[in-house]
């Protein structure tokens, strides 16, 4: 897993994120101007990260401003030709072709969602970073948005690219509707901000601390402050119907796109298993609410996620196999609507 997030690690143990390098901005007076049929948003549907921003592009109206470029779920070696080259991660495959997991276990073909072509011909997200000579310590992650003129990563950090979306590109959303949405609304930026700053690094970071660590200590500090947060989450929840009050907000979105995959891959795969989401009295219907979301329930693919969790990293399931269940009946009723606090 060499140079990828998985080898991330402190001497003691513990997880420990990288940066993002590649932080321009979509100005119109600025190199890379918001435009259409110019730029591409390249995810996984299984990233967390990606889907925020996918999320985002669908809240904003912006499916035919954007390319939107999906890679296979399972990570492959990126250059297989070369012994001394262990590098795994993220490759483009033509729906109904096939490749093996990194360990070379397995059969998974791309499906329909896969893009049948990249930016540049890339077979691999690494080539898109290394033609735009990205610095060394910089992982080859998604999402990112690539700029088809100036031929270059525009940016690679989701929590900028959902700003960028959600206020740069108003001229040419959908709908006047979508283009007055605001997820990050003057008067909730405090609230918001705040928000955001916890729940990234004990919830959306909080997970991959639990599941990457490698030593006891760091696993149980990391699943310490995690169930910790949720408490606290599930505590916002039962006053206010979204975590900033009655408005629907960014904070929503990059929350959500944790708990979604949480009782399907890490409450198993990053062994989170001291509660189920869907046994919070509060955060289970707001999960709920948010899937039932058609523009969030669109950026939302659970054989992706799946298969890339527990097929992508030998070191962590060297069998590749894919537990069943819990599937959890999302449709259900969310019992949301209404009044906070309750009475
Ligand atoms: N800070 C980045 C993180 C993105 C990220 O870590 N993406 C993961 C997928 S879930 C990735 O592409 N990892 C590839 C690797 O670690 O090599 C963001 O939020 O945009």
């Amino acid at each position: 897993m060499d140079r990828t997030a998985v080898a991330d690690v402190t001497p003691s143990g513990a997880f420990a994120r990288k940066e993002s390098t590649f932080r321009n901005s979509f100005d119109v007076h600025g190199p890379h101007p918001p435009e259409r049929d110019r730029y591409v948003l390249v995810v996984s549907l299984a990233c967390p990260w990606a889907c925020r921003a996918l999320s985002v592009l669908h809240l904003k109206g912006l499916e035919n401003v954007f390319k939107v470029v999906v890679t296979h779920p399972v990570w492959a070696r990126t250059r297989p030709e070369d012994a001394n080259d262990a590098h795994c991660g993220w490759v483009f495959v033509k729906p109904g072709e096939s490749i093996a997991n990194p360990a070379g276990v397995g059969h998974f073909v791309a499906d329909g969602r896969c893009s049948s072509s990249a930016p540049e011909d890339a077979k691999f997200v690494r080539d898109l970073y290394e033609l735009c000579g990205a610095p060394k310590e910089q992982r080859f992650t998604v999402p990112l948005i690539w700029d088809t003129k100036a031929r270059t990563i525009v940016n690679n950090e989701s929590s900028e690219i959902i700003r960028e979306m959600n206020t740069n590109f108003n001229a040419f959303s959908s709908s006047p509707e979508r283009a007055a949405l605001d997820l990050y609304p003057e008067a909730l930026r405090e609230r918001i901000d705040d928000i955001n700053g916890w729940v990234y690094h004990r919830v959306n970071n909080g997970v991959y601390k639990c599941g990457f660590a490698v030593t006891q200590e760091a696993y149980d500090q990391a699943v310490k402050d995690l169930f910790e947060a949720l408490d606290d989450i599930n505590s916002i929840l039962s006053e206010s119907r979204y975590l900033c009050g009655d408005v629907f907000t960014e904070a929503d979105v990059r929350l959500w796109q944790t708990l979604i995959r949480f009782d399907e891959v890490y409450v198993v795969y990053f062994k989170t298993n001291k509660k189920f989401i869907h046994q919070y009295e509060h955060i289970s219907g707001y999960v709920r609410e948010l899937w039932q979301m058609p523009e969030l329930r669109a950026a939302t693919n659970m054989d992706h996620i799946k298969t890339h969790y527990f097929a992508s990293h030998p070191s962590l399931n060297a069998h590749a196999i894919i537990p069943i269940g819990p599937d959890v009946n999302l449709d259900a009723p969310h019992g949301r609507e209404g009044d906070y606090p309750r009475k």
